[in-house]
């Protein structure tokens, strides 16, 4: 799906700004014909939770709207014109001047419609009905339940099933984009790079609507100049001695595709990408033919107001503080985030797992599990209806970020139920789902759960890396980090004896840690344990051989549901939520700056 952009034939308009907002508490059918009958304003991107002081809406369940006039200028009135959301969490109905244009299900992807036919001269409407609810049938996952108030209205409640606040609104641009009527529909790039002798053959394939008749492709490099040109739907383009996209050294070209119509260019869109080369082989992560070490993160999107809503000074000042400390890489843990966090990174070379919101596939959550108990009942995989709501989360996230140098594998899950009865069944369609979509075929994943072992995981044969959370020291032997060191030196060589193929790396390890909080001795939840605590994990990564990666837990404290683990929130940051540094963050910088991104463990 192509990113809007301003180019000789495209025009984008932001409907950024204060937008009408209402909660709507069920007890009147809200007349979409009407204006919104409310006074109360709402910025857009962000959440709403946070923009408030009204506890009632902070904790909503269920339906809030959102409206906004615009006006198209005469100009563009002949053009297609296209209402894109970057996304809207979770469930959005859209109305223009009264009049359904469209649904879409699904928190953290785009989606768009075709608005020519429902705008009017002058003033325009657009009113969007938007729900947060969640429950057996979504991604995430929550546990839902309704019951009555003391008037005996309905009252409804999502628990989430996992652990970060369950923000929602318009979290991302809401924009209109005016194209040709005939018009590039969409773009994907896949290069097949000779890394020896330094050449590549880009694929550009061009999906096009309307009465355009051929395509013409040419390729920019760094400094604009051409460096190569291709005609047709499905151009393959050879380039020479071309500069390599590398962690933390990103190069982009620029493919400028051009669609005609009698030889003459009617649509233009320009598409950046990066050249690279992704393989996992012999128990190596391999970018561009050399072993990748991983370093870095699990994130969120979770910044103070705008709760999950797009935050770029945020995202450039994570991306900066990553840079900083020789860190490489972030899954994008538990959803895909915004396209604007995905470009930067292209940019910036930061590379990125890019997960799927499939996150509380996991019926009985909770730390207190015999883990090795291997006839587990669980009834996650009978209770679960995610399986479309899952399907359609791949190809929304793959359609969406299939261009991506920076995105270099797929999590396709986190944590979920990987190890009970049924979990096989469920995944393996996925992951050939994925596979299959994707044009430059990246590697596979999920994160496993604790309690899903080298005895007990089933699914394990269906991803290309193990990707662990682990928490010993912390959930599991509290405080005790001789022992903690023992089981993971124990569990690491394991999976590595009984997958010497499949590279290993934790997505996930930490320690609440409360800022300012100090011990003399060590105890958890102080400074000092947390940094003892990674100390510890290190000393262990560096001695397996298929280790391939650290992202710790979490880059920043963040916002969770209410819960007696929680001190406003999951404190695992080794940032604060506003950014700054606790303690560790020295001793990973120290240790970070040393590995080198590539060649690490030769
Ligand atoms: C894992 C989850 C993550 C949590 C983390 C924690 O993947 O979302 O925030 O543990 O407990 O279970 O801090």
């Amino acid at each position: 799906m192509l990113y809007p952009m301003n180019t000789s034939s495209r025009v984008v308009l932001d409907l950024s700004g204060t937008w009408q907002f209402m909660l709507d508490d069920e007890q009147q059918v809200v007349d979409v014909t009407q204006p919104l009958p409310t006074d109360q304003v709402m910025a857009v991107p962000a959440a709403f939770n946070d923009q408030t002081v009204d506890k009632k809406l902070r904790e909503h369940s269920g339906f809030v709207w959102y409206e906004k006039a615009f006006t198209i200028a005469d100009v563009l009135q002949q053009q297609r014109l296209v209402l894109r959301f970057g996304s809207a969490t979770h469930e959005a109905w859209v109305y223009i001047n009264g009049q359904a244009v469209g649904h879409h299900k699904g928190g953290f992807t785009p989606f768009e419609f075709e608005i020519n036919s429902y705008l009017q001269a002058g003033t325009n409407r657009l009113t969007v009905r938007l729900s947060n609810l969640l429950d057996y049938t979504t991604l995430p996952v929550g546990h839902y339940t309704e019951t009555k108030d003391a008037q005996g209205h309905l009252k409804r409640h999502v628990d989430e099933n996992f652990d970060f606040f369950n923000y929602a609104g318009l979290q991302r641009p809401v924009k209109i984009y005016a194209t040709p009527k005939d018009y590039i529909q969409d773009i994907s790039v896949t290069p097949d790079i000779d890394l020896t002798a330094k050449t590549a053959a880009v694929q550009v394939a061009v999906a096009m609507a309307g009465a355009l008749d051929d395509v013409k492709v040419t390729i920019f490099d760094e400094a604009h100049q051409v460096v190569g040109q291709g005609q047709g739907q499905d151009a393959v383009i050879n380039l020479t001695d071309i500069h390599l996209w590398q962690p933390l050294q990103a190069y982009l070209y620029t493919a400028k595709v051009e669609g005609l119509k009698a030889g003459k260019a009617v649509d233009v869109y320009t598409e950046p990408f990066g050249l690279r080369q992704i393989d996992v082989t012999k128990g190596q992560f391999l970018i561009n033919g050399e072993p990748f070490y991983f370093k870095g993160f699990g994130k969120h999107e979770d910044t103070p107001v705008n709760g999950r809503g797009l935050n770029e000074a945020y995202n450039n000042l994570d991306v900066n503080l990553m840079k900083d400390m020789g860190a490489n890489s972030f899954r994008t843990s538990h959803y895909p985030y915004s396209e604007e966090m995905m470009r930067l990174c292209d940019r910036e070379g930061i590379v990125v797992i890019d997960e799927v919101p499939a996150v509380g596939l996991f019926d009985s959550f909770g730390f207190n599990l015999e883990l090795d108990k291997s006839d587990y009942q669980d009834s996650t995989w009978d209770k679960m209806q995610t399986a479309a709501a899952h399907r359609q989360a791949i190809t929304e996230l793959i359609h969406r970020d299939k261009n991506h140098a920076c995105v270099v594998m797929w999590s396709i899950a986190n944590e979920a139920a990987t190890f009970t009865k049924g979990a096989h069944e469920y995944f393996q369609p996925l992951f050939e789902l994925a596979r299959q979509l994707d044009p430059q075929k990246r590697p596979c994943t999920y994160t496993c759960i604790m309690m899903a072992t080298p005895e007990s995981d089933k699914c394990i044969d269906l991803v290309d890396v193990i990707a662990l959370n682990r928490y010993y020291g912390w959930y599991l032997q509290t405080g005790d980090l001789d022992t903690a060191a023992q089981v993971t030196r124990q569990e690491l060589l394991a999976w590595q004896a009984k997958y010497p193929d499949k590279p290993i790396m934790y997505t996930e390890y930490g320690a609440d840690t409360v800022a300012g909080l100090h011990s003399a001795y060590g105890e958890p939840f102080s400074e000092e344990y947390q940094e003892d605590y990674y100390r510890m994990n290190s000393a262990i990564f560096d001695e397996i051989k298929n280790f391939v990666g650290e992202q710790l837990w979490n880059f920043a404290d963040f916002q969770t549901k209410f819960g007696i683990n929680r001190v406003m929130g999951n404190r695992k940051g080794i940032f604060t939520r506003s950014r700054q540094p606790k303690m560790v963050v020295r001793y990973l910088k120290d240790r970070w700056t040393k590995i080198p991104n590539l060649g690490y463990k030769k």
